[in-house]
């Protein structure tokens, strides 16, 4: 059915149901395909978790698609470190991976051997590389980057309710009276779950939402009650809403008696921490601490949404924990609209977490510690045993590489080199091992620079099998088109090394990995989950074909699965009772000093998807912020004597970037915020991880993403140049790239202005010499240009040049001042102004705004306007249609008029 026949695939339009390939809200979506090529992505309103609704990510999907121009499309090779890589036949590659990691087993063992993977792959994928690790390899160093995600929430679940597995459902968002928001920004990182929330609070405005965040984020803004808490202090603060709660006889200690257990020790803690000793270490007033615990406590239903804020810390295991510590005391848990409500990052973390896609985790939630659970699953794969030396995890396995221990890293669906903390270190690691396998869809990427043998692999909407979401529901995804070149499925490149390597050690296993397709491979792990706490045995491909997604357990002739956990009280504990664990608060692991004084915290922006090698192939979503900045509170601006826009040198014990600086008052004093997209495939040195500590969680292993100490100086580069050229973005993205390499300060950014090209910044401490002016002339197209103005000596130069009578590109050299000017000449916003006049900076030009609503391209000069004039969200939207699309833009705008409107009333008041 879904391998149509090719000629009448070519002429037919076909619809064909599948799950947006972003993060864990896990869209469904209709992907119409005609022939190789995707006309058009809309959202499935059949879809239980976004019931037709997408963001501005999921609406862009097929601009990514089938770019074959910037794609991995045949398999490569280096046999030297010295030697360039080359294109090889597909099967070749197999049998040189085959070859060199037999060879390293039979001369290091199996534990030399590291697979690094993703929870962007999807279920089958996870399930037969760790068949091939575990069972063939004979390794447990099976990690992936939800280590760096959800592992946090992993341990936090298992430690109080005894599994890992979220006990809510989305439609809690409709019926909870309070929803709790820590350490999420939802209204970007999820924001069709967003919509949901702002429907069901326009639907009831009795709901209350309070968000526990450091920065005012878009989420932040939306809430009745913000707790801007310094990073890394949750435990504190959850601690005393405790303790508040138990003050004011808030808690429900029937539910406590019947179905928990360790209460009183917890209760002993909290005792300490008084909302005035917490107002001290999380600088969030106690009042507010009070207000918080009533209004979790008092409510008839409290949904707890939380994610990187809590996760991604030195304490994250503390955090989780201490907050489901307030739905187990106050018996807000098990009913509907209430429970703590983990939500997953990756379109399939959970479907990792399933599968045993962690080093610490086998198949069906089973723990490789435990050689009950390892005879287990030896016995389900029909192997004599599974190794018992414990696997590493992903910093760990990297600072092995790094030493020499493991000597082969085989990386799939994941971008170290760019998305690990302490980049130096993480570098380091990539070059000292003996082999590098990257198994990528994408050409440019900042691993795939350190790869020895590169395997072509297909990418949504190319693959089939099944992810799981937030939810806990399991959705098919479904192949619309052939993958180009030789790509092939994640799953597929990794049975075929496996026979091959089979075939060198150990014959008689060759066929275990001998799978007629993706269902025969879901079929074979569905039975890891029978009788376990997420059995979902009774799903096969053709049940979810035939009955769409389903939540789970959902055991073979069990029903249709189940929305919410534990709605009886019985825990997944042996006793069946839920655990209060006797956490505390641990200060951060690198606090500010005099030499780094400021506190950086990292995430994300609404448009971009992590290392963006998709994201930058879309014209709408590279134009919400399309090049990168570090944001400083103004008044910690103003001591630096800064201003925004000013290039900045930014630096932590371990790195440094350049980057320019932005004001931003939604951060406190003495806070910087660094969006995490930025790495050296698109920015000079190793990219903004090089700033970031290795420090890790003691039990999850997950490292302190969200803060570091920093020090921001004014950049000491006073030579600078700036330019643009038309043309495809991505390709003159990956063309330019190179003089990310030969400046200290370098930015080469896909851009939307003059229809479409490329945008470079650079700067040094001093003028280049001639030769290198003339090749970033000649690279950037304006090696014969139309108008010129130079002062050679200085090393300064403006010059224009036109194609077809359009645009087509420019560069100043020595003295940027112009930038403005010319991007406005780009985007056709100039000309009437002659190019002489132009050069010498005689036309007047407002700088190029930004777009804020990508659906309808409404910039954020156009929306002020439109607010200065007196217009309110509904006026907005009337004139100028903005929010009315995908509605990700929805709570930036509501934030700029609710910034006017505080605005005014400080006018009148004053
Ligand atoms: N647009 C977009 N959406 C995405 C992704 C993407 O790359 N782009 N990635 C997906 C993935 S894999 C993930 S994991 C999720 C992440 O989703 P989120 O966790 O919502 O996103 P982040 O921006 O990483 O971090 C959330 C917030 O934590 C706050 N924070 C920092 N330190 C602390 C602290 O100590 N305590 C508290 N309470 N808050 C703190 C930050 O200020 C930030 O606003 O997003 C998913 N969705
Ligand atoms: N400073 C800082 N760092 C962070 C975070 C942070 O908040 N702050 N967040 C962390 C978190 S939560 C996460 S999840 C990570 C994400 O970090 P990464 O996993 O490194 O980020 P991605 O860019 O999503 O990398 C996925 C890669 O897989 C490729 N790819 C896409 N589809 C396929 C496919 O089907 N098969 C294969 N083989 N390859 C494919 C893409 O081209 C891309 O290069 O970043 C972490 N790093
Ligand atoms: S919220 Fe957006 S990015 Fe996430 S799954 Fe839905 S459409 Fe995709
Ligand atoms: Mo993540």
């Amino acid at each position: 059915m879904h391998a149509p026949d090719q000629d009448a695939s070519a002429r037919t339009t076909r619809v064909v149901e599948s799950v947006c390939c972003y993060c864990g809200t896990g869209c469904g979506v209709r992907v119409h395909a005609t022939g190789d090529r995707v006309i058009a992505v809309e959202g499935d309103a059949a879809h239980p978790a976004n019931r037709g609704r997408l963001c501005s990510k999921g609406m862009a999907l097929a601009d990514t698609v089938r770019r074959d121009d910037a794609r991995v499309l045949h398999a490569q090779w280096r046999p030297s470190r010295s030697a360039p890589r080359r294109d090889i036949p597909l099967d070749r590659a197999l049998d040189i991976a085959a070859d060199r990691l037999a060879a390293i087993i039979a001369a290091h063992g199996p534990d030399a051997v590291g697979f690094y993977l993703s929870g962007q792959l999807l279920t089958e994928d996870y399930s037969v590389f760790n068949k091939l690790a575990r069972a063939l390899v004979g390794t447990n160093n099976i990690d992936t980057n939800s280590r760096l995600c959800m592992s946090s929430a992993v341990s936090g679940y298992k430690l109080t309710l005894g599994a890992d597995a979220p006990p809510a459902c989305y439609d809690d968002l409709e019926s909870a009276s309070t929803v709790f928001i820590a350490g999420a920004n939802v209204a970007y990182a999820h924001p069709v779950l967003f919509r949901r929330l702002e429907a069901a609070r326009q639907a009831r405005p009795d709901m209350r939402i309070i968000v526990v965040d450091p920065r005012r984020t878009d989420t932040a803004a939306a809430a009745d009650l913000h707790l801007p808490i310094l990073p890394g202090t949750d435990v504190a603060l959850f601690h005393a809403m405790l303790h508040a709660m138990i003050a004011e006889s808030l808690i429900d200690r029937d539910y406590i008696a019947r179905h928990t257990r360790g209460f009183e020790a917890l209760e002993a803690r909290v005792r300490t921490w008084t909302p005035a000793r917490a107002q001290d270490v999380c600088g969030v007033p106690a009042a507010d601490i009070i207000r918080a615990a009533r209004w979790f406590a008092r409510s008839p239903a409290t949904l707890s949404l939380y994610t990187m804020g809590l996760n991604q810390s030195h304490n994250g295991t503390a955090k989780n924990a201490a907050l489901i510590h307030l739905h187990l005391a106050t018996g807000q848990i098990g009913k509907p609209g209430a429970g703590p409500f983990s939500l997953t990052g990756q379109p399939n973390a959970m479907g990792g977490r399933e599968a045993g896609g962690l080093a610490t985790l086998l198949p069906g939630h089973r723990d490789p510690a435990s050689a009950a659970d390892r005879t287990d699953v030896a016995d389900l794969w029909g192997v004599a045993g599974l190794p018992s030396t414990p696997g590493l995890p992903a910093l760990q396995l990297f600072d092995a590489a790094r030493q020499g221990r493991v000597k082969a890293l085989w990386i799939v669906a994941t971008n170290p080199a760019q998305s690990l903390p302490d980049q130096a270190r993480v570098r380091q690691a990539l070059a000292k091992a003996e082999l590098v396998i990257v198994q990528e869809a994408y050409r440019g990427t900042e691993t795939v620079g350190y790869a020895d043998l590169v395997l072509p692999a297909a990418t949504w909407p190319e693959k089939s099998g099944t992810m799981t979401n937030s939810e806990r529901r399991v959705s098919r995804v479904r192949a619309a088109i052939a993958p180009p070149g030789d790509a092939m499925a994640d799953w597929r490149l990794a049975a075929g090394v496996a026979q091959r390597l089979a075939r060198r050690i150990a014959p008689e296993k060759a066929a275990l990995f001998d799978y007629a397709d993706e269902a025969a491979v879901f079929a074979e792990h569905v039975r890891f989950t029978a009788g376990r706490d997420l059995d979902y045995s009774g799903l096969s491909h053709e049940v979810l074909d035939r009955e769409g997604p389903r939540q789970w357990p959902c055991p073979a002739g069990g029903g249709p699965g189940a929305a919410r956990l534990y709605t009886d009280g019985r825990y997944a504990t042996p006793d069946g009772r839920a655990r209060f664990i006797d956490v505390d608060h641990i200060p951060v692991a690198e606090p500010v000093s005099p030499t780094f004084p400021l506190a950086l915290t990292t995430g994300r922006l609404r448009d971009h998807w992590h290392t963006m090698a998709r994201t930058s192939l879309s014209p709408s979503l590279i134009r919400h912020v399309e090049a990168p900045w570090v944001s400083l509170h103004p008044d910690d601006l103003a001591k630096l004597g800064m201003h925004d826009g000013e290039l900045a040198h930014v630096a932590s014990s371990r790195g440094q970037v350049h980057i320019a600086v932005r004001a931003d008052d939604s951060l406190a004093p003495g806070q910087a915020f660094l969006p995490m997209h930025w790495g050296s495939a698109f920015i000079a040195g190793d990219g903004i991880n090089a700033l970031t500590q290795p420090a890790r969680d003691p039990i999850s292993h997950q490292p302190e993403l969200k803060h570091c100490a920093i020090a921001v100086r004014p950049a000491k580069l006073p030579w600078q140049a700036a330019g643009w050229r038309r043309g495809d973005p991505a390709l003159l993205r990956l063309a330019l790239a190179p003089w990310l390499r030969r400046f200290p300060h370098a930015v080469v950014t896909p851009t939307t202005a003059g229809g479409g090209g490329v945008r470079v910044a650079l700067a040094a401490p001093q003028a280049p010499d001639a030769d290198t002016i003339r090749a970033l002339c000649d690279d950037l197209g304006v090696a014969h240009p139309q108008a010129a103005f130079e002062d050679p000596h200085r090393g300064m130069l403006r010059r224009l040049a036109l194609a077809d009578g359009k645009p087509s590109a420019f560069l100043l050299a020595g003295d940027v001042r112009l930038l403005d000017a010319l991007l406005a000449w780009a985007d056709g916003g100039a000309s009437q102004i002659s190019l002489a006049r132009l050069l010498l900076g005689q036309g007047a030009v407002r700088a190029r705004p930004r777009t804020v609503c990508v659906c309808h391209g409404v910039t954020e000069r156009a929306i002020q306007d439109g607010i200065d004039a007196g217009l309110d969200m509904d006026g907005l939207r009337g004139a100028l249609r903005c929010a009315t699309g995908c509605g990700s833009c929805g709570p930036e705008i509501a934030r700029m008029v609710a910034r006017a409107r505080a605005g005014k009333a400080v006018d009148h008041a004053g």
